[in-house]
């Protein structure tokens, strides 16, 4: 397949501007779904040869098809200069990033084109089809038999499209432009402490639906009750104001509603006697929720989370959060991590632990995760990726990052495993950066009520007394845990230091020490004052632990990191080499001495 390129004006059909908006689809795994993973074919393209003519004048924009990477069928004239081809080009394999599939594109940050070719049976009458994306880093802007479809920002988020009326029989193409260059005005911006892998991360998937479908729901227990479920199913099509069921065969439960005419039924169930989640007994209840033609099936649990002064309280006993963070990649295999199994590692090295709870950093994970959490019994912290300096005072960068956190939170809504909604990390304090938090923060409660909001604030050090850390971000009003990152001991002064620091924390909430740790090359051993060593960071762990313990509300942590991780910043020759090591495991998969540390920590506080 060709394409012309150079800048002549056409007679062809437009690419033209973007001609559908996103759909919701929830619960994807659930539906009727045709995958597009695989091999696709993919063109480099570092000057957006294909997206700008030679004017540098987009020709999506331009509304012109001449040129331009998006249209891939067979040009009329033969004479045409072609000066592409996504046969001949090579391919990558989607989910994943380019970063760790091709050496050349290692350090890579600018636009890649995709495309895959799939037949498409007719949908019969009365069924729609949509096209999937679980995740593209950062930009992505897709074209069906070169319809633009839409363009798609943030790295970490799903989104659909509807293509019932653009699909053929057969040989359907479908292009996007991958391109991961950082913006000043992003979410997240330019500087991260994180490698930008690059492409299409995640699954890509065909869903097929009836014409009137359930786009969403939401089950959980109602607020307050422990012996009430609470209902809300979302249908999306034109018959929206119709029957919709939602049954838990194995409680013997059903409500039977009928929508309005924006498509919301809602239902209070009783529900006497519950069997309820938590880490020591994730039981989940099996969900079927009809609508019409439609039919969706889920998993949940249903639990509370609240609290109570200082305290934590899960089904409304106090709870500590035995944490630890987590960057979504699979070190041994090098890149993101994306699948079922790529979660079961992770979280498997987060139970070996002794942890009932992990801080998934810093941007929305895959679907997998939470899920796999559900059952494994692990509490998380989700986090849309506000993180350090964000453009407080961009409008579009607000509109970019309430967005992605209402996108996440229609995501995984329904899973029990999720305790905490994390708006931002590390910001530093300011008026318009407080009040761009407390935005973010009132849509989280707008659209989920239920869960804790927090972010991971700083802390500030007395001038007068260096040995004084004092936590008084004003944000700190607006969030249900006091939660901030500490470095003493690595950032701050020795390990020793670590013992002779005390605390004014002006919250009266639970305290939870979203960060601390320090970076070890793991094999390497020292004295414990040889900064990298395996022993310098067991210290600073086993000095950190009753540090905390002192801290009135202290209710949890989730020390920085379990695994090593990539990061352009950590460029220190024989050690760091481009990796993060401050991980509890190697990039080899080998833990280091901190490891035990913590995990007799985590084996004392699970008996106590
Ligand atoms: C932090 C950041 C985290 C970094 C970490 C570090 O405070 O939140 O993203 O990777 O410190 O290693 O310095």
């Amino acid at each position: 397949m060709k394409k012309v390129l150079l800048c002549l004006l056409s007679s062809l059909a437009l690419a033209g501007a973007p001609v559908r908006g996103e759909t919701v689809i929830a619960d994807v795994f659930a539906r009727q779904l045709t995958s597009l993973n695989g091999q696709w074919h993919v063109i480099v393209d570092p000057y957006d040869t294909g997206y700008f003519d030679y004017r540098h004048h987009p020709y999506d924009e331009a509304a012109r098809i001449s040129g331009g990477f998006a249209l891939d069928h067979q040009p009329a004239d033969k004479t045409e200069l072609v000066e592409y081809n996504f046969d001949t080009s090579p391919t990558l394999k989607v989910p994943g990033d380019w970063n760790s599939q091709d050496d050349k594109l290692f350090y890579y940050e600018g636009s890649v084109w995709y495309r895959v070719k799939f037949d498409a049976p007719p949908t019969g009458p009365g069924r729609r089809r949509f096209v999937y994306f679980g995740a593209a880093n950062y930009e992505a802007d897709v074209y069906l038999n070169g319809k633009k479809l839409g363009r798609h920002l943030g790295g970490f988020t799903p989104f659909a499209y509807e293509i019932t009326s653009l699909t053929s029989p057969k040989g359907n193409s479908l292009v996007v432009r991958v391109n991961n260059v950082r913006h000043a005005e992003g979410v997240p911006t330019v500087n991260t402490d994180w490698w930008n892998y690059g492409g299409l991360t995640r699954d890509v998937l065909l869903v097929d639906e009836p014409a009137t479908f359930i786009a969403n729901f939401l089950v959980r227990l109602k607020p307050g009750t422990t012996n009430t479920i609470e209902a809300r199913v979302q249908l999306d099509g034109p018959d929206r104001e119709q029957a919709v069921k939602v049954s838990f065969p194995s409680l013997h439960l059903a409500a039977e509603m009928t929508a309005d005419r924006d498509g919301l039924a809602q239902a209070e169930i009783p529900a006497p006697n519950l069997a309820l989640w938590s880490p020591e007994h994730p039981v989940l209840h099996d969900v079927e929720i009809s609508a019409g033609a439609d039919d969706v099936k889920d998993r949940v649990g249903l639990r509370t989370i609240a609290t109570s002064g200082r305290d934590i309280l899960l089904n409304g006993r106090k709870v500590f959060l035995r944490g630890v963070a987590i960057h979504e990649v699979n070190p041994l295999r090098g890149g993101r991590a994306w699948s079922e199994a790529d979660a079961r590692q992770l979280l498997g090295g987060a139970k070996e632990l002794g942890c009932n709870f992990v801080r998934l950093a810093h941007y929305p994970h895959n679907e997998h995760m939470a899920r796999l959490a559900d059952e494994m019994g692990i509490m998380c912290w989700e986090e849309v990726p506000v993180y350090w300096t964000i453009e407080w005072t961009n409008a579009d960068t607000l509109a970019n990052a309430k967005k992605q956190l209402a996108d996440l939170i229609a995501r995984d809504q329904n899973r029990a495993s999720v305790m905490v909604w994390s708006v931002a990390n590390e910001t530093p304090v300011s008026e318009p950066r407080t009040k761009f938090l407390k935005t973010l923060v009132d849509e989280a409660r707008a659209l989920d009520g239920t869960r804790l909001i927090s972010a991971a604030m700083e802390v500030r050090t007395d001038p007068q007394d260096p040995l004084r850390k004092i936590v008084d971000d004003p944000f700190g009003e607006y969030t249900d845990l006091c939660s901030f990152n500490e470095y003493t001991g690595w950032y701050d002064g020795l390990p020793e230091k670590i013992d002779r620091i005390h605390w004014s924390i002006k919250y009266d909430k639970p305290v939870f020490i979203s960060e601390f740790g320090g970076s070890a090359k793991q094999g390497f051993h020292a004295d414990a004052l040889t900064r990298f060593s395996e022993e310098f960071q067991a210290d600073v762990y086993r000095r950190t632990l009753p540090m905390l313990e002192k801290i009135p509300g202290f209710s949890g942590c989730t020390p920085w990191i379990l695994c090593d991780f990539r990061s352009p910043k950590r460029l220190l020759p024989g050690v760091q080499d481009g990796w993060n090591i401050k991980g509890l495991v190697s990039r080899e998969g080998k833990k280091k001495l901190a490891f035990a540390v913590l995990k007799n920590f985590y084996t004392e506080k699970a008996n106590q």
